[in-house]
């Protein structure tokens, strides 16, 4: 192999950003790629370590989205490429179907040994986030022999059908590709800053919506799952607040429910924690992890409670790829990462930098007639801002959302939005990020502020 130079951790604008090299792929990619798969930024990357992605003409972003909250470890950590480069020299694929091979089991003692509760635990290893949390409502559904799955406003769970199901938003996910699968029914999250009678209500008001309408529209005898983000991602970076989990937690338990915990976003280090929903104490009964499990490689998983991974029949669940070997050993590098760097500790102190300066910045801008930062949350390094028209009325602002991205990524800092009104700028950097580039950063996001 012939290592490139280690990619310097200093972001360098040298072109327009996009810059012509990009903007040739993008004419390429045009005409080659289907119109329905979008990119945030039409850079072209030539390759990406720790906080930077450098692009095809030179330029090298500071990243603070890590490809959607994955490559925590960096795009191309040490250990990472180390194990997944001796793996491929050793073999590709054989299908654990056909041939086992260990990484697959190392990776589910891992997850035995890192997931919430001392409990006999069991992993199925799959492709994708979808495909975890398509398999957990099997594994639920065989384990119940109840057929209905329970989720909530501004959920994110995947693209694929039942999974566009689960998800919340229309637009850009569902819209046109119904129709979807049934027994899926959304019921109220404790979204604190939009609750009507205020965050200190929120948790118990909101489960005990929750719990009314599953009792009355659904029948709790009837819930196979409930499936939840611990910290909601796509939908806002939602974290419910105080009191919510537990309570919908307690009535799937009551109820003799699967109690899933999406962690496919949240996990892996990213909240401070190696899964969100230790914040409140909370065992799920099965969990599904992806993203920040394996470095940039392709690999989910669910993991839970023996007996109820067991249900599903003997060759009833699987896959060609499910927990291929390369992707197995990423999921070992990055976690040996993640312990050897103490990610856990590192994802708070970015979260102690961020709240800070960004606490520092809404107050600063509060006062224009253009937008306001509403409300500024998450944890570790999953933090995001709300942008609001004014503070009082809370209207979201999407077009202001969009604009500060737009002017952060000109300066060379990649930052993505979410949110159910598109109003929210989040920051997902890798947590082996330095603290030089993660202040340069926020000073973009700052000057971003003025410029809009
Ligand atoms: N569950 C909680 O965050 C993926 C989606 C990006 P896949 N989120 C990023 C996009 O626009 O497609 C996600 C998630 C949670 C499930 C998924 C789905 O994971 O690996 O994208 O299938």
């Amino acid at each position: 192999m012939t290592a490139l130079p280690p990619l310097p951790q200093e972001r360098r604008v040298v072109t327009a950003i996009p810059g012509p090299k990009s903007q040739e792929l993008q004419a390429r990619r045009l005409a080659a790629v289907a119109a329905g798969v979008g990119s945030v930024l039409p850079v072209f990357t030539a390759r990406a370590s720790g906080g930077i992605i450098e692009d095809v003409d030179g330029n090298r972003l500071i990243d603070f989205g890590s490809g959607i909250a994955v490559t925590s470890v960096g795009a191309s950590a040490e250990a990472v490429v180390r194990r997944a480069s001796a793996q491929l020299a050793d073999f590709t694929h054989t299908c654990f179907m056909v041939t086992p091979y260990e990484g697959y089991v190392e990776v589910a003692e891992a997850l035995a040994e890192l997931t919430p509760g001392d409990h006999a635990k069991k992993s199925a290893l799959f492709n994708s986030g979808a495909e975890a949390v398509e398999n957990a409502v099997k594994i639920a559904r065989a384990y119940t022999k109840r057929q209905a799955v329970v989720v909530f406003d501004h959920g994110y769970h995947g693209r694929t059908n039942l999974t566009m199901a689960l998800t919340a938003k229309n637009m850009p996910y569902k819209h046109g590709f119904g129709p979807f699968a049934p027994e899926v029914y959304r019921v109220p999250v404790a979204y604190g800053y939009r609750w009507p009678t205020g965050p200190e209500n929120a948790g118990p008001e909101a489960a005990a919506q929750a719990v009314d309408q599953i009792s009355k529209q659904v029948g709790a005898d009837n819930v196979a799952a409930i499936i939840i983000e611990p910290v909601l991602g796509e939908g806002g970076f939602i974290e419910p607040a105080k009191g919510f989990l537990p309570a919908i937690r307690k009535f799937a338990a009551d109820n003799g429910i699967v109690f899933v915990a999406d962690e496919i976003q949240s996990g892996f280090c990213r909240t401070g924690q190696w899964f969100a929903c230790e914040d409140e104490g909370i065992v799920p009964d099965l969990i599904t992890t992806a993203k920040g499990i394996a470095g940039g490689l392709p690999l989910a998983a669910v993991t839970g409670r023996a007996e109820i991974m067991d249900a599903a029949h003997a060759g009833g669940l699987g896959g060609t790829y499910g927990g291929n070997p390369v992707a197995c050993a990423g999921a070992l590098g990055s976690i040996e990462t993640m312990k050897e760097l103490d990610l856990n500790a590192r994802a708070k102190h970015i979260e102690a930098v961020m709240k800070a300066r960004l606490t520092a910045m809404a107050e600063k801008y509060a006062h224009n007639d253009r937008f306001s930062i509403g409300d500024i949350r998450g944890r570790g390094a999953m933090i995001a801002i709300e942008l609001v028209k004014d503070r009082a009325t809370k209207e979201p602002h999407p077009e202001a959302t969009a604009a500060l991205a737009k002017a952060c990524h000109q300066e060379g800092l990649v930052v993505l939005t979410c949110g159910t009104y598109g109003n929210v700028l989040r920051f997902l950097p890798p947590l082996v990020i330095g603290d030089d580039l993660l202040n340069e950063g926020l000073d973009i996001i700052e000057q971003a502020f003025t410029s809009v």
